[in-house]
């Protein structure tokens, strides 16, 4: 059976899991936490560079880094609504936003959360302004992307793998506001798809985690 190392609370833990859930695939979940030093241990090894998690296993194989564990499951598991498009140009597409949502969303936000946990009820303020101040640039830009696109009734590709996570917690830094209806519309689709949802609900025990507080919404 395949297994994954990660945490529920985990936003990039979330990207793969999304992958999973949206495959239909059955995984072992291990989860990382003190109580199971031998899955640290797992990461540790096989988390590349910097032990991060999540980190894929199936059968011996070992894969590590969310977007490359979402390229894996979708050679290795065809499907109908496959994960990244058999077309090369519509899968270079897919791909490219799959490297805005991590740089420019995901990667950003964890800047906020990086400086919180740094300086634990005093972040530096002009740290935080500069975080929200990228993410407002990213969702401008997110919004105009928006205009453009045909949403699939449902479909999740790397790009609602590599989005959902990424904004649901990207919004808890900066809110998206009203000046963003597209985003904000597309944010709450994301959120509502079962394959997202499940993700929610199994760190909603963990909220406290979230060093900046999380907010009393989603
Ligand atoms: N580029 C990696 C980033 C993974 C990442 O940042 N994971 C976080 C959890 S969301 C982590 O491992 N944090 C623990 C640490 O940095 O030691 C990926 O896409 O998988």
């Amino acid at each position: 059976m395949l297994a994954l190392y990660g945490h529920p609370f985990s936003s990039y833990t979330w990207k793969a899991q999304i992958a999973l859930h949206a495959l239909g695939l059955e995984y072992d979940f291990r989860v990382l936490e003190a109580e199971f030093p031998e899955h640290g241990a797992i990461v540790a090894q096989h988390g590349g560079p910097h032990a991060k998690f999540p980190v894929l296993v199936d059968d011996g194989k070992v894969v590590f880094e969310a977007t490359s564990i979402i390229e894996y499951l979708n050679q290795r598991f065809p499907a109908d609504l496959p994960l990244i498009p058999a077309d090369a140009a519509a899968a270079l597409d897919v791909r490219t936003m799959d490297r805005v949502f991590d740089n420019y969303v995901m990667n950003t936000m964890q800047g906020a959360v990086a400086e919180a946990i740094r300086h634990p009820g005093a972040p530096d303020p002009v740290v935080l302004a500069e975080v929200t101040a990228q993410l407002r640039r990213t969702y401008a830009w997110l919004e105009e992307w928006l205009a453009g696109r045909e949403e699939g009734a449902g479909a999740i590709t790397l790009v609602e793998c590599a989005a959902a996570p990424s904004l649901f917690y990207a919004d808890w830094v900066e809110q998206i506001g009203a000046e963003f209806p597209r985003l904000s519309a597309w944010r709450a689709h994301l959120v509502a798809l079962p394959a997202v949802s499940q993700c929610i609900e199994a760190a909603r025990p963990f909220r406290s985690y979230f060093p900046l507080g999380a907010p009393d919404r989603d």
